[in-house]
């Protein structure tokens, strides 16, 4: 058995992966994915008729955050939505008094596993359309609505939604099965899925800072505590506030791990006193660090990778994020990992370094006048905005030489997981303003924007002539997303690494060129000294 699957930077051989997933996707599931993603597709074609649907709303949220990398390796949890999906499209078809013909529009899954399996032979991304630049186009929308489904999904979870964006969303899913629709058709929607990303990455934030307050700058420890542990890993805020609830003056310690690190900027997350530290480092590193964590251990959002038996059985799926045979916590109950965490040994004291997050847009735009006064006086010569994913590829050491070498006078702003490349180092400050400032997870590239919008009124320049540049490294269809968020802002000249997306043509990458001039990273020298001068 065969797939297809190039939506992350890992597609094997830079063009796919057909035998089974880099990440660990089986063919069966990589076949139900875009299953499921079909399903959606003819949901959307009813559901755009329909007009807002909360419970539809949902679905399509949760289904597309489901196929985003390294979510739900579950072949029978992903058959289940897909079945469910199917009840919602008759639902959808049913109240909106319409009957579609075509494909998609008619659309029935086989009842089982294997017959959903076979089916999907003809739903892949190559059999989405016969011209290349128009499937590579599709492709950008699809990931888009993937990335930003992600965002959409933890706003829901803290009871925020959009009628425009959930609007955006089934027009543009229904519209990738339109015939009709030309290249420059396509490019529109994948533009404004950018926009549409921005307000939800505002709503977001939002949904952040009213629950949890603004981050304030906050030292990490790195260090073990003495007691029973839990490791929270993926990005969900709601999800680790139960916890933290839940497992208060029982004498276990939370520690976070991956883009879970910026909850302890938040007052509302850090003001549990059983919120001690960060355990290990980027999500790529799990294997070989989960080993060594004596406790129960949680992921509520990507990124998960195949567990070690040497692990498996203190591992808990939580939330859209699922394994096969890894035990899954459904809704707010977290007493299994309790019980499990009180069981395991634990920690014993061991304290270590101590890294800054919590430099939220509230906090950096604070200092605003610190920070102007320092770049007019020449100070500070140069921002880097250096973030993004992180992940496997050796290539990504670029970026922690990147940041090495960049001289005293500069400032880098971080943000997701791609900063655990050299968020250990130290750069010292400028005046009081220190040279590394953590922004948050990869959604609070709005913050990072906002920062970036507030200085260049400050400056009173476009955000383009600023001195600022952004580095950016991307694994997923989240970073997707964010770039189509900073095109639609007209944010030029970005660098992207390690590598360009194996779903870009040349003609596409040629038109991202010619309006945006992004350009693949080279070498840090070169690349530094084109910027620097
Ligand atoms: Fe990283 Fe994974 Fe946050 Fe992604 S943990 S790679 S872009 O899920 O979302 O940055
Ligand atoms: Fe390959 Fe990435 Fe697709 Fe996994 S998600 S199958 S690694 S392209």
């Amino acid at each position: 058995m065969s797939m297809f699957c190039n939506q992350c930077e890992q597609a094997a051989n830079g063009t796919g992966c057909n035998i089974s997933g880099v990440c660990g996707k089986k063919p069966d599931v990589a076949a139900l994915q875009d299953h499921l993603l079909y399903g959606l597709k003819s949901l959307a074609l009813y559901a755009d008729k329909l007009g807002r649907n909360a419970e539809i709303d949902r679905f399509t949220i949760e289904g597309l955050f489901t196929t985003v990398t390294n979510v739900d390796f579950d072949a029978e949890r992903i058959a289940g939505m897909i079945t469910r999906c199917f009840e919602l499209k008759e639902q959808a078809k049913a109240a909106a008094g319409v009957t579609l013909s075509g494909p998609v529009a008619e659309w029935k899954p086989a009842a089982d596993v294997a017959g959903m399996v076979a089916q999907a032979e003809a739903y892949g991304i190559n059999s989405q359309h016969a011209d290349a630049d128009i499937r590579s186009i599709i492709e950008i929308v699809m990931y888009g609505l993937k990335g930003m489904a992600a965002y959409m999904d933890h706003a829901m979870i803290l009871g925020r939604t959009d009628d425009e964006v959930m609007a955006y969303f089934q027009r543009a899913l229904a519209a990738t099965t339109n015939g009709d629709f030309g290249l420059m058709d396509f490019v529109g929607l994948a533009m404004e899925c950018g926009k549409q990303n921005l307000t939800v990455m505002g709503l977001l934030n939002t949904a952040h800072t009213d629950a949890y307050g603004h981050p304030v700058p906050t030292p990490v420890q790195l260090g073990t505590k003495e007691g029973k542990a839990i490791l929270v890993t993926g990005h969900d805020l709601k999800m680790l506030e139960e916890l933290l609830k839940q497992t208060e003056g029982k004498g276990i310690n939370i520690y976070t791990h991956g883009e879970m690190l910026p909850a302890h900027g938040y007052p509302g997350l850090k003001k549990y006193s059983h919120l001690v530290g960060n355990f290990g480092g980027a999500w790529q590193d799990q294997a070989k660090e989960f080993v060594n964590f004596p406790g129960a251990i949680i992921f509520n959002t990507n990124c998960i990778q195949k567990p070690s038996d040497s692990y498996k059985d203190r591992l808990y799926t939580w939330g859209l994020v699922a394994w096969p045979d890894v035990m899954h916590v459904e809704g707010w109950d977290f007493s299994a990992v309790i019980e499990k965490a009180l069981s395991l040994p634990g920690f014993s004291e061991n304290p270590g370094q101590e890294i800054l997050t919590g430099f939220g847009h509230n906090a950096v735009l604070g200092v605003a006048d610190k920070i102007i006064a320092a770049v007019k006086s020449g100070a500070i010569k140069h921002f880097f905005l250096i973030g993004g994913c992180d992940g496997a590829k050796s290539g990504r050491n670029y970026f922690t030489e990147f940041a090495e070498k960049l001289p005293s006078d500069t400032v880098i702003l971080t943000l997701a997981c791609g900063k655990y490349r050299f968020n250990k180092l130290e750069f010292g400050d400028i005046g009081g303003i220190p040279r590394l400032l953590d922004i948050g997870q990869c959604n609070d590239a709005y913050s990072a924007i906002q920062i970036a919008v507030a200085l260049a009124g400050a400056f009173e320049c476009g955000v383009n002539d600023l001195p600022l540049s952004m580095i950016l490294s991307w694994y997923e269809q989240k970073a997707v997303v964010i770039l189509l968020t900073l095109f639609h802002l007209g944010i030029k000249n970005i660098k992207l690494g390690p590598t360009l997306p194996a779903f870009i043509t040349p003609n596409i990458l040629n038109f991202l060129v010619e309006n945006f001039n992004v350009g693949p990273i080279t070498t840090v020298e070169a690349d530094m000294k084109a910027i620097l001068g």
